[in-house]
């Protein structure tokens, strides 16, 4: 097979999306069910009973006792940031993340201060987080990239000796554990994105995980302007709740968690398999520690790989194959944040040669789709100095996507 850049044909007709939601044709059925359900009791929102059940499927399947369900993570976060009182000092954060992560925190008051990442997990290192501590720092805000847990015990314990705030980024860790433990399950409230990119959504929607009683009942007084259950408006509260349609579809999503996800961890294991031979590939471990939603699959071109990872990009792109570079560069090379955080050795190298795949496919076999995505990469090392003559030509052009 030739190419696309070598002059062949492009290995999809129709764009595969990293991210591209994933709806199955029963989970369609249930959502229009359930949607037809909330009209016909014409509650559409305001904590109405989808709402209230979806909370008590993710408080129960992350074995923690309060979910509160709002309109998405961000929001998630920044009501989190006010219920704990974090208003002013500083977040230390990491800089791999998406951008809503620092700017919940600009939102309340803090500055975010940057942190390298745990080359393992990816997610923001405690040591480099202690050598950033200053008397303004407040509070810690790992990410669970890929729903790789951050070292919660040795931020746990940083906390402890700093008297220091400890949440968590899940956003991508719906269903992930680290060991036993799933989000919520560390002491401390963790908060999940439910957009309709993620491995779980309610299309836009979010939801923190706590087992403090008192934290929930002020998160679901801050969601809703507010209120408390006297109808006084005691604290200055938002609007963020989650609306009975997205309740909806994300009940009319769980029934189909089981297969959903062996069907993510059967292309990993394809990928998996076909790559992690490939020299200059390093294939990152989203299993090593607990279970994985395989939603990502993530790789890293490394300098012993004949091509760089941008022009790895491009001609994934010119198959059809829209492979992105989560979070490059990173939040502190972003551009309300560059010259915050000085430079991020670790996060520089991971972000300047990390790629994703698809792992779910339009309009095609998903399991052919994933053997012929790795095969492109074997075809990429053998062919890899007539692509550098056209990489070449181009101008070296092509930003890597971003997010
Ligand atoms: N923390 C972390 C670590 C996060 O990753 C996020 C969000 C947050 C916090 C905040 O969570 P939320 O407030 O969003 O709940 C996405 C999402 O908007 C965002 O939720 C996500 N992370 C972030 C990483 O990415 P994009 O820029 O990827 O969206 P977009 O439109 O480029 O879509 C991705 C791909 O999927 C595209 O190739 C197109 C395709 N697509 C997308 C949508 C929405 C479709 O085919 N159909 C669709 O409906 O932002």
């Amino acid at each position: 097979m030739t190419l696309a850049v070598l002059g062949g044909t492009a290995l999809f007709a129709v764009p595969q999306h990293v991210g591209g939601p994933i709806v199955e044709a029963d989970t369609r059925e249930r959502f229009h069910a359930l949607a037809d359900d909330a009209f016909a009791r014409n509650h559409l929102t305001n904590n109405g009973p989808l709402a209230q059940r979806l909370e008590e499927e993710i408080a129960r399947r992350h074995n923690c006792p309060h979910a509160v369900f709002v309109a998405n993570a961000t929001l998630a976060q920044m009501l989190l940031l006010r219920a704990l009182e974090l208003d002013d000092g500083e977040a230390l954060v990491a800089a791999n993340t998406f951008v809503a992560t620092p700017h919940a925190c600009e939102w309340q008051g803090l500055t975010p201060v940057f942190c390298d990442l745990d080359p393992d997990t990816l997610a923001l290192d405690p040591g480099d987080a202690e050598r950033r501590l200053t008397p303004r720092a407040r509070c810690l805000i790992p990410t669970h990239v890929f729903g790789v847990f951050a070292d919660m015990e040795r931020l746990a314990d940083l906390a402890r000796r700093n008297n220091l705030v400890l949440l968590a980024d899940a956003a991508h860790a719906f269903d992930c554990t680290r060991g036993e433990a799933f989000a919520g399950g560390h002491g401390v409230p963790e908060f999940l994105s439910f957009h309709a990119t993620k491995y779980f959504s309610t299309l836009e929607g979010g939801a923190i995980l706590t087992a403090d009683a008192g934290l929930a009942e002020r998160l679901r007084s801050l969601r809703n302007f507010g209120f408390t259950a006297s109808g006084d408006a005691a604290l200055p509260g938002l609007n963020a709740k989650g609306s009975e349609i997205a309740a909806a579809f994300g009940l009319a999503s769980l029934p189909a968690l089981p297969e959903r996800w062996q069907r993510l961890r059967d292309i990993h294991d394809i990928y998996r398999n076909a790559l992690r031979d490939v020299p200059g590939l390093r294939i990152h471990p989203v299993d090593a520690a607990g279970r994985n939603n395989y939603r990502y699959f993530s790789l890293f071109v490394e300098d012993a790989f004949p091509l760089p990872r941008d022009a790895v990009v491009q001609v994934l792109r010119r198959e059809n194959i829209l492979a992105r570079c989560y979070f490059h560069p990173g939040c502190h090379r972003l551009g309300r944040y560059r010259d915050s955080g000085g430079t991020l050795p670790n996060t520089e190298r991971a972000l300047d040669r990390i790629l994703s795949l698809p792992t779910s496919f339009v309009e095609t076999d998903g399991e052919a789709a994933a053997r012929s995505i790795a095969r492109l990469f074997h075809d990429m090392a053998e062919r890899a100095g007539e692509i550098m003559d056209w990489w070449k030509r181009e101008g070296g052009r092509g930003e890597p996507r971003t997010a």
